[in-house]
């Protein structure tokens, strides 16, 4: 992909809606995929640091007016830099909290679908880790409502459910101006991540709204990383930091970006379903498909359904993919008839193996074999019952 399209569009009403073109392209990707997804407050520079995370100075749009110019989320599948047979999926989201909209729902669920579907999450802010910084993203608070693990209501979702399937975490702060320093040391920028993150001990109203944003990031985010980027470049330069020389860029700003982007490439895993199973290009669109139309049904999108569903779209296309493999071996011997049956009977035998593992590369989850047996059958190697 030499641009960024668009992986989930917002409609007029509101709805969520995933992008045909864009799930064409993550169909052709039949490798792994890292998935890393930037959020956070419009304006903030989130798409110029996605793009270099695709080692281009241009690709997400840029707003360079006030009004934001990413709506919904947008996709970029570029080779990953550093993983052979890995494709890394870049995701940039709508800002939140762009007072236009208005509507905080709609927040919640861009937030949510980016943890859904990331197995990175850039929580991407300016200025300092402050009190108003953290409550910005108040959208943790709400997860464990906005996202279940398992479908049956008796069991309670616990967060140590959560934490297994959830991306890890990177806090990116921009236009960092202060020196790191805490009771007068250095202090490293995880250190100054974790300073933030502290609790207040006590018991009081107060006491508890500071914690609670902070305990959801701790519980949800046990895996957590920061990086303090200094400003860009001179303010005149900011407006055009896309066409920017990287030599009139700071020196201290690149050694940020690059560190920075050298910890994504190496750290970041790739994307797993509940149960282990590694995410291709073409489950990912699923997956964005599956998710975003369970939020905008009202319904809460849960892990363990997702991964029923995905498995069923996977096993069926297994089963057409093992039955093409068998029926056109098949075909094609007819070209050399006639043949003596024990020859018939070989070449059957070893396209319905052939056939077998192409099936077995794709399905997962067929724990009682009933997709298996539906290749079978519908090759009439096993005779129904
Ligand atoms: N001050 C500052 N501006 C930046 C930075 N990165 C990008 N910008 C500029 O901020 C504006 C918004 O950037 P953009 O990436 O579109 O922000 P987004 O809305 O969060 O995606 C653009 O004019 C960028 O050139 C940064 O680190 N600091
Ligand atoms: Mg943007």
């Amino acid at each position: 992909m030499d641009k960024p399209v668009c992986l989930i569009d917002t409609e007029s009403d509101g709805k969520l809606c995933v992008q045909q073109s864009a799930l064409q392209i993550l169909q052709q990707i039949q490798q792994p995929v890292v998935v890393v997804a930037v959020v956070g407050l419009y304006r903030t520079g989130k798409s110029y640091l996605m793009n270099r995370l695709a080692g281009q100075q241009t690709g997400f749009a840029l707003g360079s007016t006030i009004e934001s110019k990413t709506k919904g989320i947008w996709m970029w599948c570029v080779d990953h830099p550093t993983k052979a047979g890995t494709t890394l999926v870049l995701l940039d989201t709508e800002g939140l909290g762009d007072v236009d909209k208005g509507d905080s729902k709609h927040d919640t669920n861009i937030f949510c679908l980016a943890v859904l579907l990331s197995s990175t999450l850039v929580y991407n802010s300016r200025g300092t880790i402050d009190n108003r910084a953290v409550e910005e993203l108040q959208y943790v608070t709400e997860l464990t409502e906005c996202i279940k693990v398992k479908s049956s209501d008796e069991e309670a979702d616990d967060s140590s459910e959560f934490v297994k399937f959830f991306p890890s975490f990177i806090w990116a702060v921009r236009d960092f101006t202060l020196e790191r320093k805490i009771d007068g040391k250095d202090a490293t920028e995880d250190e100054y991540l974790e300073f933030a993150l502290k609790l207040k001990s006590g018991k009081s109203r107060k006491v508890t709204e500071y914690n609670l944003p902070r305990e959801c990031i701790q519980t949800f985010f046990p895996s957590r990383t920061c990086f303090t980027f200094p400003f860009p470049t001179a303010p005149e330069n900011l407006s055009r930091l896309e066409s920017l020389d990287p030599a009139d860029l700071s020196s201290d700003f690149r050694e940020v970006t690059d560190r920075f982007c050298t910890f994504v490439f190496n750290k970041s895993h790739e994307k797993k379903l509940k149960d282990g199973i590694k995410v291709t290009g073409r489950v990912l669109g699923n997956l964005a498909k599956t998710y975003a139309d369970t939020i905008s049904s009202g319904a809460v999108p849960c892990l363990e359904n997702a991964v029923i569903a995905m498995a069923m779209i996977e096993n069926e296309a297994a089963v057409k993919e093992g039955t093409k493999v068998y029926q056109s071996g098949m075909e094609k011997l007819k070209d050399s008839f006639p043949l003596e049956l024990k020859d018939v009977s070989s070449k059957h035998q070893h396209l319905s193996s052939v056939a077998t593992q192409a099936f077995m590369k794709r399905s997962f989850r067929d724990t009682d074999g009933n997709y298996l047996k539906s290749l079978e059958q519908t090759n009439g190697w096993r005779r129904a019952v």
